[in-house]
């Protein structure tokens, strides 16, 4: 399995755009593209639909040697023996999760601020979310923080694996590297593309 640090591209299954019945397709072609690592975040649908979706998709991001992780559930996280799971700011205490996950497992932290990602280091995540950096209608009510802390935040992490989040796509990727960015996660960019294999295969070139 890719080891985090290898990580540049993380893609995510978020159940806004995609539909029950095509997650096992959409994971085909997000791991045939070469996303680098896999999330399910699934925010409107109950736990038993989490635990149920994650069986049918654990098998085929072991098979590609991608990381999967679980949002929002470290229990579902752990009774599927994912790799990881991610929390949000109002989420669990590192301490409280890793009571319910175990020190193996990787437990990633959004973050929306240089304050924030301080926390995130502090508390020991294994890689943390550094965004939105630009408006987006998949977290909406978040004040967008811009491009300009990017070069900060890894300067102040240098061993952090730190991926950048919020409205990047294809087109506004290259300023996103300029600032100073070496890991994204894009959702809806890879999501609603015509061809999600070729746009996954595009974006990661362009990381390098
Ligand atoms: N956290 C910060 S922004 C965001 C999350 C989950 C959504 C990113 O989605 P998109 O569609 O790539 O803007
Ligand atoms: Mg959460």
């Amino acid at each position: 399995m890719k080891a985090i640090a290898d990580c540049r591209l993380y893609g995510i299954l978020d159940l806004g755009y995609v539909e029950r019945s095509e997650i096992v397709s959409m994971t085909r072609e997000m791991i045939a593209g070469g996303v680098d690592i896999l999330q399910l975040r699934a925010k409107k649908l109950p736990a038993d639909e989490v635990l149920a979706m994650g069986r049918e998709i654990l098998p085929l991001t072991r098979d590609g040697g991608v990381p999967f992780i679980v949002n929002d559930h470290p229990e579902i996280a752990a009774e599927l023996a994912a790799d990881g799971v991610h929390v949000g700011q109002d989420d669990l205490s590192m301490e409280a999760v890793r009571a319910i996950v175990g020190d193996a497992m990787m437990v990633g932290r959004s973050t929306h601020s240089l304050d924030q990602a301080r926390g995130g280091a502090a508390e020991g995540a294994d890689y943390i979310g550094f965004g939105p950096l630009f408006a987006t209608p998949t977290k909406p009510d978040y004040t967008p923080i811009g491009i300009e802390e990017i070069a900060r935040v890894h300067e102040e992490h240098p061993e952090l694996p730190i991926f950048c989040i919020g409205g990047i796509k294809r087109e506004n990727l290259p300023q996103v590297l300029a600032a100073g960015a070496k890991r994204v996660v894009i959702v809806s960019g890879i999501l609603q593309a015509p061809d999600v294999s070729a746009y996954v295969r595009e974006v990661k070139a362009m990381l390098g």
